[in-house]
């Protein structure tokens, strides 16, 4: 084998557990362009399949759990792996298998992206999965990212203001997570606004509201980027701000194609040709 001169590229590497989004705007294909973007390079364990465009989703098929358990295993037997995100992670069995192999590989930098319902209003995790993902991946977890809709659902309150997500924050961290962060792109008191709760102080991270209705995959690629930015070594908050600043940036730069609601530009700072 030839090899080009030159020395060898050191790259930060992070690791998205995942559902394919066959539209390519969300799911592990959002996780792996938004790793890329950030600089890092994108390891990838698949868990489930979905038939979706930017309008539905046609069919969710799960993979068998020693599938999973396989390309994990795979993946740390060899990679240094800087960094684990976990998106749409579908049922209880796949749930539990993710959590067993991320307690046993010690994962470093765990963001669990607790992806519950899709905009277009789909079941993406069942609902008696919802009790194993908090047991069992939160305390594993180095920062939990619920948008306003999920976290309402696990802190089990409403949230119509910024005083009320501080509250179902503390409620979600009592689950073992080392931090919280609610997303409240829909908080009509504060839009844009997100809320960082380190366990010990709450931080206010106001953003921009874009007024687009191409925004699919937006918590998918906001998470994976903080899990790149992790990789890199940027501590919390600093990951959290510039993962909203890289996502803020693909909404504005937020794509019309499909019929329904278009995908975030995960490289948005980009020339559109390399040559
Ligand atoms: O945005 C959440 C999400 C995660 N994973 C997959 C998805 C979606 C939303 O549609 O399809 C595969």
């Amino acid at each position: 084998m030839t090899r080009r001169q030159g020395a060898p590229q050191p790259i930060p590497q992070a690791l998205t557990i995942a559902t394919s989004d066959s539209s390519g705007g969300a799911g592990i294909q959002a996780d792996i362009k938004a790793i890329q973007a950030n600089g890092v390079f994108a390891l990838s364990a698949l868990v489930a399949i979905t038939a979706q465009n930017t309008k539905t989703v046609t069919m969710i098929h799960a993979l068998p759990r020693d599938v999973i358990a396989a390309q994990i295993d795979a993946l740390f037997d060899d990679f240094t792996i800087g960094a684990v995100k976990t998106g749409m992670l579908f049922s209880d069995d796949i749930v539990a298998t993710v959590a067993d192999a991320l307690r046993t590989r010690q994962a470093p930098n765990l963001v669990v992206d607790p992806v519950m319902i899709s905009t277009s209003g789909h079941v993406l995790l069942k609902p008696d999965a919802v009790a194993r993902m908090t047991q069992e991946l939160f305390p594993l977890a180095t920062i939990v990212t619920p948008n306003l809709h999920e976290a309402q659902q696990l802190a089990d309150m409403p949230i119509g203001s910024l005083e009320e997500a501080r509250e179902a924050a503390l409620r979600i961290h009592r689950f073992g997570c080392r931090t919280v962060l609610i997303k409240g792109g829909h908080l009509a008191a504060a839009p844009a606004t997100d809320l960082f709760y380190n366990g010990q102080r709450f931080t206010d991270l106001p953003g921009e509201w874009i007024d687009t209705p191409h925004t699919h995959g937006t918590g998918c690629t906001y998470s994976a980027a903080i899990a790149a930015q992790l990789a890199k070594g940027v501590p919390l908050p600093d990951a959290v701000r510039k993962a909203k600043y890289y996502v803020t940036e693909a909404i504005r730069h937020g794509l019309a194609i499909g019929h329904g609601h278009g995908p975030t530009h995960h490289f948005y700072f980009l020339p559109p040709d390399p040559v």
